[in-house]
C-alpha cells in the first residue's frame, strides 16, 4: 500500500500545516522536501529570518530533544543537519542582502574537538546580514589557527562556538593564550553554543556570551560601537 505521504503536495499545504510538515521532513532528513518548503514559504512572502527560526531552527530543536533521549542516533541527526544546511543555503544570500554599511570584521570558528557547525554558520550568516565581514575558520579550530587568523585578518571580534560540555573549556585556553601573548584586549571576544551560559562566559574571560545568532549580532554591534567611540575619544 502506498504511503499517504507519497501524494503530499507541499505547495498545497497552508502555512500552519506546511511548517509542522517541514519539522517532520527535517527530522526525517528529507533534504529536497525541506528545500522545496523553504522556497514555498519565501514565495508566500515570509521573511528569510522567520523561515530560519520558525521552520528550520524549531525543527532542529525537536531533533535535538530526540537525540538527547536516545530516539535518534548520529546517522539520522547527520541527515537532519544536511537537510537544515540545504535550507540555510537558500536563506544565506537573502539574509546577507541588506546592503548595510560595513560594521566591522569577525573571525569565528568552532573549537578544537568539536564538529558542530550549524549554529556557527547561522551566526556567520546573521552577522554578514548585519553588515559584518566574517572569516569562518570552520570546525575543530585549535588555538594556533585562531591566533594566526587574528594576526592575518586583524578583526574586531573573535567568535568561538562549542556545542559539547567537553569542548567548551577549550575557549578558556584560547583566551588565556591571547592574554599570555598580550593581545587579549586587542579584540572583542564573543562566545556561544547550547551548553554555555553567561556565568561561563564571564568565568573564562570572554567579553560576552551570546544566547543565539540575533543576540550575537546585537552584542557585536554594541561592542564595536563602543570600541569606535573609545578610538574617537582618544
Ligand atoms: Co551533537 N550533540 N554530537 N551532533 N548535536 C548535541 C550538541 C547534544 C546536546 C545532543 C544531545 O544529547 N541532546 C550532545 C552534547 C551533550 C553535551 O555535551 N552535554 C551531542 C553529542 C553528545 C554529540 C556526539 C558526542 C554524539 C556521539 O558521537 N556519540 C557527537 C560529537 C561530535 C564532535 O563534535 N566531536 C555529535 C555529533 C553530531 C552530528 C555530527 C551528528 C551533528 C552535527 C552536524 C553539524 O553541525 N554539521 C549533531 C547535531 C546536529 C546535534 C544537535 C542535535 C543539534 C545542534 C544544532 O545544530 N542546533 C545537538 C542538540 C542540541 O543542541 N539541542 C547536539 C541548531 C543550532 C542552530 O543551534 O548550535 O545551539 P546551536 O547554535 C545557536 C546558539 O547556541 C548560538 O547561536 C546559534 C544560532 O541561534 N551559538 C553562538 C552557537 N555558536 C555560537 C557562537 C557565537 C555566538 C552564538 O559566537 C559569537
Amino acid at each position: 500500500m502506498a504511503d499517504e505521504d507519497d501524494d503530499l503536495i507541499l505547495a498545497d499545504l497552508p502555512d500552519e500545516e506546511l511548517v509542522p510538515q517541514m519539522h517532520d521532513d527535517l527530522y526525517d532528513g528529507l533534504r529536497d522536501e525541506v528545500v522545496e518548503s523553504v522556497e514555498i514559504l519565501l514565495a508566500r512572502g515570509w521573511e528569510p529570518y522567520r523561515v530560519l527560526t520558525e521552520a528550520l531552527v524549531a525543527g532542529m530543536t525537536i531533533v535535538g530533544k530526540d537525540f538527547r533521549d536516545g530516539i535518534l542516533f548520529v546517522p539520522e541527526v547527520l541527515l537532519a543537519a544536511n537537510a537544515m544546511k540545504a535550507g540555510m543555503a537558500i536563506l544565506k544570500p537573502l539574509l546577507a542582502e541588506t546592503g548595510a554599511p560595513k560594521m566591522g570584521k569577525m573571525v569565528i570558528g568552532t573549537v578544537k574537538g568539536d564538529i558542530h557547525d550549524i549554529g556557527k554558520n547561522l551566526v556567520s550568516m546573521m552577522m554578514e546580514g548585519a553588515g559584518f565581514e566574517v572569516v569562518d575558520l570552520g570546525i575543530n579550530t585549535d588555538v594556533d589557527r585562531y591566533l594566526g587568523a587574528l594576526e592575518t585578518e586583524q578583526p574586531d571580534i573573535l567568535g568561538m562556538s562549542a556545542l559539547l560540555t567537553t569542548t567548551m573549556p577549550y575557549m578558556k585556553i584560547v583566551i588565556d593564550t591571547m592574554a599570555e601573548r598580550g593581545i587579549r584586549d586587542d579584540y572583542i571576544v564573543l562566545v556561544g553554543g547550547a551548553p554555555l551560559n553567561e556565568e561561563f562566559g564571564r568565568a573564562i574571560g570572554a567579553d560576552a556570551y551570546c544566547r543565539d545568532a540575533a543576540v550575537a549580532v546585537e552584542t557585536a554591534k554594541a561592542f564595536v560601537a563602543r570600541k569606535h567611540n573609545r578610538m574617537l575619544a582618544s
